[in-house]
């Protein structure tokens, strides 16, 4: 076999994130740069000879060049086999099925997520473990020290596999098989929703549209809700994946899916309407005239699942990241079932999920997902609320004010102040902690706080402990404002602040978010001094 070894210098800023390794194209770009991680990678995996490794990604600029990048190290690594989507593309979620249902070693999923793509745009590359689910912080941490001392990379001499064809083909010893990126996770989703319900209302009229951002789920969308479920054609719009994504931020939030918003909103608009993210797992969710927090989304999922014949024994268990609001624990209390609070991240949820204790998982971040997979799942969150709806005859609007008169409303909203000078940020956030002792013992802005401490996670699982995972602040009435800076963001830092307020059944439920919040939102100013500091008058993203 002809394995070249060849010789490389260590960076040192490849230290895996929130979800993955994740930096501007360019710096991608340097020699050697994607070598390493991926080297760094495959060292810190034992047992690897002969195994199955998946490979895709969302479609944007780089994607081709680092898989065939990939597939040849990995056949030099001793890898036995290679599953790679047809044409480089596998969503997220997609991906994760693909490792889960092939009995795979792992995966390499190649995206910078929701984050804007092309020649000037973000890049990411992410190691799944075989459970389908982002790789534990114990192979993160392993990959980061590797990639501080590595010297060298090993690559076979090969032209590159053609992507576009389906099909057996070889590199070298490793047999690399180009799949259909689609068809086993439309497989799954028929296993899991009332399909026939949903293309019944879809039959008598009931109107839908899905934004797909020119990213992954293009594709799935496409093939599910207008091929299985007969929607009409025209419901999934930006539908072919390009790899500056239109020059849009595939990101769908209120600011980059505002079209869709505004048509939600508007005289004529139809009766769903919801967007998924560059590499599939977010998902944005709107009815006629009502936009869903992904807070609430996940407490009104968790509450209906039992309506989708994948769910219809019940669910064991929901957990969400703790900057999520509390939504969800009502329903939990209610069902009866446990309840945990993860850091953010979606691999904290991974052995929850594996040990069975929770079925339904969630984040503020608009992602939601269950057991299906180990990876959030935008199109399974939208799935899931057309079910809910079919079943119940009733419109978003309406299940969601049933949802609150029920459990309370929790008023919430995140304010990112992005592209903050990393020091600054810091420096902030270590202030904060100082403070924290002093605030739990003398309150704040004439309020009793009832909990401040810098958020520690211990694993009910596996027992590991992830300490400074987020300033927490909480009053007496419940309500809360967190801080934590981003684990995704590419340039300086992101200082993200969550804010919280619970409203009782029978209470105001109709208040304007922001106003309800406004309270919260001056202590939060204060006792972090954002202004002063940063030189920002205002966030530069409210969701
Ligand atoms: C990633 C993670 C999520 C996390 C989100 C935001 O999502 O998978 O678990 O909630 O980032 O993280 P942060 O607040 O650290 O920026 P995605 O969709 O970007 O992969």
């Amino acid at each position: 076999m002809s394995v070249k070894i060849i010789a490389t210098t260590p960076y040192e800023d490849q230290k895996p994130g929130t979800s993955g390794l994740r930096k501007r194209v360019v710096h991608f770009q340097q020699p050697n740069y994607v070598e390493n991680f991926i080297q760094s990678l495959f060292d810190s995996l034992p047992e690897k000879q002969g195994k199955t490794l998946v490979i895709g990604g969302d479609g944007r600029y780089f994607n081709d060049t680092v898989i065939q990048i990939a597939i040849r190290m990995a056949a030099a690594n001793g890898f036995g086999r290679v599953l790679v989507g047809q044409g480089g593309i596998l969503s997220t979620p997609g991906a994760s099925h693909v490792i889960r249902h092939y009995g795979a070693f792992g995966g390499i999923v190649l995206s910078a997520s929701h984050n804007p793509g092309g020649p000037d745009g973000d890049f990411g590359i992410k190691y799944n473990a075989s459970n389908g689910g982002p790789a534990p912080e114990r192979i993160t941490d392993a990959v980061y020290a590797r990639s501080r001392v590595i010297t060298e990379y090993k690559s076979a001499d090969t032209p590159d596999v053609d992507l576009s064809r389906k099909g057996i083909q070889h590199v070298e010893g490793m047999i690399v098989e180009v799949i259909d990126p689609v068809a086993d996770y439309a497989a799954l989703m028929e296993t899991l929703f009332d399909f026939d319900a949903i293309a019944a209302m879809f039959k008598t009229g009931f109107r839908m549209r899905f934004d797909a951002m020119h990213a992954v789920t293009g594709p799935y969308a496409k093939a599910i809700i207008e091929g299985h479920l007969g929607a009409p054609d025209g419901t999934v719009i930006n539908a072919v994946p390009l790899p500056d994504f239109g020059g849009g931020h595939p990101d769908p939030n209120l600011v980059y899916a505002k079209d869709l918003y505004d048509l939600m909103m508007g005289p004529d608009a139809p009766d769903f309407g919801a967007a998924s993210d560059g590499d599939g797992d977010r998902n944005l969710v709107i009815g006629r005239g009502r936009f869903v927090t992904p807070s609430d989304s996940l407490a009104i999922l968790a509450a209906n699942a039992h309506l989708a014949p994948g769910y219809a024994k019940g669910i064991a268990g929901i957990a969400r990241s703790m900057p999520t609001s509390a939504a969800a624990d009502r329903v939990a209390e209610k069902l009866g079932i446990e309840m945990h609070e993860t850091p953010t991240g979606w691999k904290f949820f991974g052995n929850l999920l594996d040990a069975g204790r929770v079925t339904i998982c969630g984040e503020e971040s608009a992602g939601t997902g269950s057991d299906h997979v180990r990876e959030k799942d935008g199109l399974w969150a939208v799935l899931l609320w057309l079910n809910i709806i079919a079943r119940r005859g009733a419109g978003v609007d309406e299940i969601v004010r049933e949802h609150w008169a029920t459990y309370g409303r929790n008023y919430y909203s995140r304010h990112d102040y992005e592209e903050v000078d990393s020091e600054t940020a810091n420096r902030l956030m270590a202030d904060l902690r100082a403070k924290l002792p002093a605030l739990l013992a003398d309150g704040f802005g004439g309020r009793e706080i009832v909990l401040a401490d810098d958020f520690t996670y211990h694993d009910p699982v596996d027992g590991s402990t992830s300490a400074s995972q987020g300033v927490r602040i909480g009053f007496a009435d419940g309500s809360r404002i967190v801080f934590r800076l981003s684990g995704t963001g590419t340039v300086g830092a992101t200082l993200r602040i969550y804010l919280e307020r619970y409203e009782a059944p029978g209470g105001d439920h109709e208040r304007e978010t922001q106003e309800a919040l406004a309270d919260l939102v001056a202590l939060a100013e204060s006792v972090a001094e954002i202004g002063a500091r940063t030189g920002r008058a205002a966030p530069s993203v409210i969701t």
